[in-house]
Formats: C-alpha cells, structure tokens, sequence
C-alpha cells in the first residue's frame, strides 16, 4: 500500500456544516451592522474561528478590543453549537460511510484533521464518535491551516511519517496546510482544483480508485 493512515477535514469532506457556519456569523454580523454573504463565507472554508472572525471585521469602520472579540467568537459559536444539536446521523452520507467503512476493511488507518473546536460533538452528533483512530483538531493546535501543525498532529498520533499519511480536503487552506507539512493530498470541492492537490476528486468514494 502506498498510504498506511488516511487524514481526513471534517467540515466539506465527511460532513456539511458550512451552512451552519454562515447563518451563525451571518445573525453576529446583521447585529453589528457589518455587510457578509456567502462569498465571503466561502473565505472561512478550513480557518479557524477567530480567523474567521478577523475576515469579517474587514468589512466593520469600527476596531474592535481583542476582549469584544473573543465575546463575538464566543457567541457565533453559542448559536453554531444549538444548530448542531440538529445534526443526526442522517447528516452522514452513505457515500462517505461506506467508503469509510471499506477503508477501514482495507487496513488503513484512519484519522480527523479539521481546524473545528467543535470536532467531537460533531462526530457524536452524525454517529462517528468512536470509528477513527486519532482526532486532531482545533482543540489540539495553535496554528490553523495553512499551517500544516493539524496535519502533523494527526499523523503523530497514528505514529506515521507524512509520507505515508494520505491527506483529504475540501479547502484550498487545507490543500496547502498538507502541502507545507510533506503530504499528498485528495481534494473534492474548491480543493479539486488546487495546485497543491496530488488526487482531484469528483466524489468522496473515489477514494476508493486511488487507494486500489
Ligand atoms: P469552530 P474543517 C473548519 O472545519 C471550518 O471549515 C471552518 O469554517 C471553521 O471556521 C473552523 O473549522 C473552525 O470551527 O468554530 O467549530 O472551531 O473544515 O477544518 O473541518
Ligand atoms: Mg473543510
């Protein structure tokens, strides 16, 4: 085998919390009066919160105190967290289940490398608590993607080599953050066409082709 353990993001890969995401910063940014839409969304794709949080206010006359910025991180996630309670295990495709689960058949290690603070209540929530092998993410790291720390993180913790760790993603942040810290990368979405991707993805089971 090419690959022994396969990285995956979590948001845009193994599920879709983007939605969530936007309408959360979107109520933040209506009540301080600061123009946002889904283009500006789609820049927080694999950003951390407060990164986020710093795009956002590109669009404020007003600086804000790093004090009132934590208090507007902590409730757009106040209102991201209730939205999750919505998530269920219909959230997780059967695409993206059996391909997971044949992976596994497959002897691949496998393990989550997202920028999400939220990680494992996501993973409850859509029925994946338990299946992966190491959870790196927002919790876990101090430099968010690009950087490629998540990734490294990860790797460590199923004791592999980059090298040897195949890396998943759906944002070009992601596809460079693998890039940076020696990876191949498979990237579905905006990440399919980045330059830094090894493998473009049409669907998640393709997977399943390059992995043969
Ligand atoms: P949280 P990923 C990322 O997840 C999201 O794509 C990004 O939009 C979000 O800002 C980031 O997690 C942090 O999330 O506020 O829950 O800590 O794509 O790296 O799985
Ligand atoms: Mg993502």
């Amino acid at each position: 085998m090419k690959y022994k353990g396969i990285i995956f993001d979590l948001d845009g890969v193994i599920c879709f919390t983007d939605e969530y995401h936007y309408l959360a910063w979107k109520a933040l940014a209506d009540r301080l009066g600061i123009y946002f839409d889904r283009q500006i969304n789609n820049r927080l794709r694999g950003v951390s919160r407060m990164a986020s949080l710093e795009i956002i206010l590109e669009n404020s006359p007003i600086s804000y105190s790093q004090q009132e910025k934590e208090a507007f991180a902590a409730e757009k996630n106040e209102m991201y967290r209730k939205m999750l309670l919505n998530m269920s295990e219909d959230d997780l495709s059967q695409e993206v289940r059996d391909t997971l689960v044949e992976l596994r058949k497959r002897g691949y290690l496998l393990a989550i490398g997202s920028s999400s603070r939220n990680t494992r209540t996501i993973l409850g929530q859509i029925g994946l608590g338990d299946f992966f092998d190491a959870i790196s993410d927002g919790t876990n790291i101090t430099h968010s993607k690009p950087d490629p720390e998540v990734f490294l993180k990860a790797a460590e913790f199923i004791d592999q080599k980059p090298q040897d760790c195949l890396v998943v993603e759906d944002a070009s942040s992601g596809a460079e953050a693998a890039f940076r810290g020696g990876f191949d990368c498979a990237g579905i979405g905006e990440a399919s066409h980045d330059i830094h991707t090894t493998y473009p993805l049409e669907h998640f089971s393709d997977l399943l082709t390059i992995l043969e």
